[in-house]
């Protein structure tokens, strides 16, 4: 082992850097966060980085860039961030998701179902390694179907399961499966759920298990898609086993989120709205003003967390 490699690491560690698990970053002279448009250069020196980045603690991450620009705008009201005018999106000569940092925090946004936000998701963790990020939280603000809760439930992930019912992620790599197990951290379960609840929200937060599926129709029992091959008892039987599992929400990115995290050692949490409880159908039929209040539930929640964690 040679003295660089030994205090690089001990340095890593004693700083809570983000340590990836891909030994071939080591050698790339120079990177490219291509779906960000984030240039890193050398990565041997990636001071610049580090001046924009280095003070993220959390990074919240949401489906579309609008949801994730209004919630820029509440965390600077909440965390007293002096900052007036429009948020900058700092991606977006990317032209594929947003990004808005206040204060120390991202609002990033991540598109439809796994494979749109396992792309960002690796960009963003080797962002946060490359600025020197310490201990990084990335926290999903998301929306969702729901199990036997009224719609408006915010639930905060337990177990994240796939659309196998698995309490893991399958993905294909180099033509093989590849399954990893897909854990939220217990810490921020808990953080989230003792520092973002208020008896007075007038909503219910829960912690439960979470399916994550690769479809929105079949691969949640819907029988409302353009394809759908099984009964309406079928689906119920379906869904009855989902809950006798604990699951209490359903929604497209748990499994993937929770597995990539975990195995890079990066505090995570799901945090989602309920819009609909599937018991009871299949269409989302909020209206709109509905959707929008539901959707500030998890803003709520994830804002106290926020505040109460950079407090420590
Ligand atoms: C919840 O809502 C989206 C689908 O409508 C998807 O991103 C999800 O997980
Ligand atoms: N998002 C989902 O993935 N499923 C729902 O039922 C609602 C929102």
């Amino acid at each position: 082992m040679s003295e660089n490699f030994f205090v690089s690491t001990v340095r890593d560690i004693v700083f809570r850097f983000v340590k990836l698990r891909n030994p071939h970053l080591e050698t790339m002279p120079m990177d490219y966060l291509y779906h960000l448009d984030i240039n890193v250069g050398n990565t041997r020196d990636t001071s610049e980085l580090q001046h924009r980045f280095g003070d993220v603690k959390v990074i919240c991450v949401g489906g579309t860039g609008s949801r994730m620009r209004q919630l820029a705008l509440y965390l600077r009201d909440v965390l007293s961030v002096q900052e007036s005018g429009d948020p900058v999106d700092l991606c977006e000569r990317g032209q594929r998701y947003a990004m808005y940092k206040v204060g120390p925090v991202l609002c990033v946004s991540h598109g439809v179902g796994s494979s749109t936000f396992s792309v960002v998701l690796h960009e963003l963790l080797k962002l946060v390694k490359y600025a020197r990020c310490q201990e990084p939280v990335i926290i999903r603000i998301g929306t969702c179907g729901g199990l036997g809760v009224p719609p408006g439930t915010v639930v905060v992930t337990k177990n994240a399961f796939n659309g196998l019912l698995r309490n893991e992620h399958e993905i294909a790599i180099l033509g093989k499966r590849v399954v990893r197990p897909a854990v939220f951290s217990e810490d921020v379960i808990r953080d989230v759920i003792a520092f973002g609840v208020d008896a007075n929200d007038g909503f219910q937060t829960i912690s439960a298990n979470t399916m994550g599926t690769d479809c929105f129709y079949e691969g949640q029992g819907r029988t409302d898609g353009a394809i759908c091959e099984y009964t309406e008892k079928d689906k119920m039987e379906f869904l009855q086993k989902c809950h006798d599992l604990g699951i209490r929400n359903i929604e497209m990115e748990a499994s993937m989120f929770a597995s990539v995290t975990q195995k890079v050692g990066v505090m995570a949490g799901d945090v989602c709205v309920t819009l609909i409880d599937r018991l009871k159908g299949d269409q989302v039929t909020i209206t709109m003003d509905q959707k929008h209040e539901f959707e500030q539930r998890p803003f709520l929640v994830v804002g106290r967390y926020i505040k109460k964690l950079l407090q420590q």
